[in-house]
């Protein structure tokens, strides 16, 4: 039996969750289709210890009702992921969403027919589905980057991967963990594992710059005032480039003295900046090398400040060729203080690589690390991987997984050529993954229904992007990349954490205010580079 619909919607994370709330105030029939348990996304599937947002609570999370803004009481600047994953289940239930969300659904097919003018979906377990619109919220970083340790199964130990976490936790106490990666993920894990484990080993292939989250709990009184200015909190979050407001520095360093850049660098280590405020230090910080490097030297002198052994000191310092934030930065909590600890070691693998798994442990070049568990922070298959994992399939049968072959395209980041009333929210080609999802996500929806609507109101029954669109925003999302240094690294930004991954930034660089004003504009153009029929 096949469910028809109005709109199906691709995943329950935060995007799916307000496609839905967003859909059913249209008065438009919709189920969200979730390949977990349960709702949340990211924040479902990542429960490693240690596991917070960096961004703050406060922006990272749905500006759309002033009344679940009040009620809602984060309990630290940065919540913890438990916290988050409340957070959403209470939106879930406070707004009935819950009936129309259906979870253990892994889409695994989609095809437009063009006679219908219908999408034609259909889930692992063989459940199939028909809508007029079709809204994938699958997220940037959903699709786990799979161990490729030879060996692996010759292991004796335990292992485990920081996006396929047990629900019930992991007890390390007293045991030898030998952890794989130093993003985010292992950034935020080591600490937590340095306090159970009896010996923690981290093996770091490239060093990346982490700073300090300067994360505290709030007080009644902190949130209360904070809740006071949330109007204006937001407002600010809109006008900020990553859509929180991080008070960037509006002079480049050439435009200051030495002693106005070190005062303010300090500002942004220390506790009244702290995380991503330290991306904004300089006006001309992300494009400009000599400026970028002021930025990266602070950093390092600060790790060399905080690491106590010297040999740690400089495997933990990210290499002259990495430009400050151009990989994304981490915001951790007590990471680079953890290797002070006797029982925590680090291990450069560039220089001494990993061989395979053995009985007994993790064998480098150099020889064997004995341990009773692994740890992979190793990363996602970002930002095209969920949608690429899907058979997709638009206009004459044109398959997305060869259409991105090359990369990803779209128009706006939103509309796909040869993909009709097929929409993708926060993904490939916009700010997305740069900046406060949360926000974008909002921002997203909204010009979605509102096209929609649109189009209903005109009888239309399909809306497409058009190549010559498509292909113009390409071109664009990639001379604005060019003009900064994020292309300089090797980051899943740019898809190389992936062995073949085309070598592409995938997001839209210039920022929040100038994508939303671009979009506003389209959509004030007729939604100029749509075809609506
Ligand atoms: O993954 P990553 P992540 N052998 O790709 C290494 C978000 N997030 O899960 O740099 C050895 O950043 C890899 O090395 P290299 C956030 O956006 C947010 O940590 O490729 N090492 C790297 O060190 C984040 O950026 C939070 O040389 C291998 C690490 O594994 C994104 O998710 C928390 C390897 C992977 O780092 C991804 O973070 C957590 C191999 N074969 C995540 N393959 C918040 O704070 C990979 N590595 C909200």
């Amino acid at each position: 039996m096949t469910t028809t619909l109005e709109m199906l919607v691709v995943g329950a994370g935060f995007a799916g969750v307000y496609q839905l709330y967003k859909a059913r105030e249209a008065g438009m029939t919709v189920k969200v289709l979730e390949a977990g348990e349960g709702v949340g996304g990211t924040w479902f599937w990542n429960r490693y210890p240690g596991a917070r947002c960096d961004v703050e609570s406060l922006d990272y999370s749905y500006s759309f009702s002033r009344e679940l803004e009040e009620e809602w009481e984060w309990s630290e600047r940065y919540a913890p992921q438990a916290e988050i994953l409340r957070y959403i289940n209470h939106v879930v239930d406070r707004f009935d969403l819950r009936r129309d969300i259906l979870v253990n659904m892994r889409v695994n097919k989609a095809h437009y027919d063009e006679v219908r003018s219908r999408w034609l979906v259909e889930t692992a377990d063989g459940q199939s589905f028909e809508s007029t619109w079709l809204v994938m919220a699958t997220g940037g970083l959903s699709v786990p980057q799979k161990p490729s340790l030879k060996g692996l199964d010759n292991f004796q130990g335990a292992w485990y991967h920081s996006a396929r976490w047990p629900e019930e936790g992991v007890d390390f106490t007293g045991k030898r963990v030998v952890m794989i990666g130093t993003g985010s993920s292992g950034v935020q894990m080591t600490p937590e594992i340095a306090e159970q484990a009896k010996q923690l080993t981290v093996l770091q292939r490239t060093a990346n710059f982490s700073v300090p989250a300067h994360n505290v709990r709030f007080t009644p009184e902190a949130l209360r005032a904070a809740k006071a200015r949330y109007p204006e909190r937001r407002a600010m979050g809109r006008e900020a480039i990553t859509g929180q407001f991080l008070n960037a520095n509006t002079k480049t360093a050439a435009e200051m003295t030495d002693e106005e850049r070190r005062a303010e660098l300090e500002y942004r280590w220390r506790g009244a900046g702290g995380g991503f405020r330290m991306l904004r230090t300089f006006a001309d910080q992300m494009s400009n090398l000599e400026t970028n490097r002021l930025v990266a030297e602070f950093a390092r002198s600060k790790i060399r400040e905080v690491v106590k052994d010297p040999r740690k000191a400089e495997i933990l310092c990210p290499k002259d060729d990495l430009p400050f934030g151009t990989k994304r930065l981490s915001v951790d909590s007590r990471y680079y203080e953890t290797f002070n600890l006797p029982h925590v070691d680090i291990v450069d693998i560039s220089a001494n690589p990993m061989i395979e798994a053995t009985a007994n442990g993790v064998r480098l070049q150099n020889g064997e690390i004995e341990c009773d568990a692994i740890v992979f922070a190793t990363g996602f298959d970002a930002m095209t991987g969920a949608l690429k994992s899907i058979d997709l399939r638009g206009q004459n049968g044109i398959k997305l997984s060869e259409k991105w072959e090359h990369g990803p395209t779209s128009y706006l980041g939103i509309g796909i050529a040869g993909f009709p009333n097929l929409f993708v929210v926060a993904g490939p080609g916009s700010p997305s993954v740069l900046s406060n999802m949360v926000h974008s996500i909002e921002t997203h929806v909204d010009w979605i229904m509102q096209l929609i609507k649109t189009a209903k109101a005109r009888r239309a029954i399909r809306v497409v992007a058009r190549q010559e669109a498509e292909d113009g925003w390409v071109e664009r999302c990639a001379s604005e990349a060019n003009k900064t240094l994020y292309p300089r690294a090797n980051s899943w930004y740019m898809g190389t954490n992936i062995e073949g991954k085309p070598r592409v930034f995938m997001a839209f660089v210039t920022g929040v205010p100038v994508y939303r004003r671009i979009i506003e504009e389209v959509a004030a153009n007729d939604y100029q580079g749509f075809d609506i029929a």
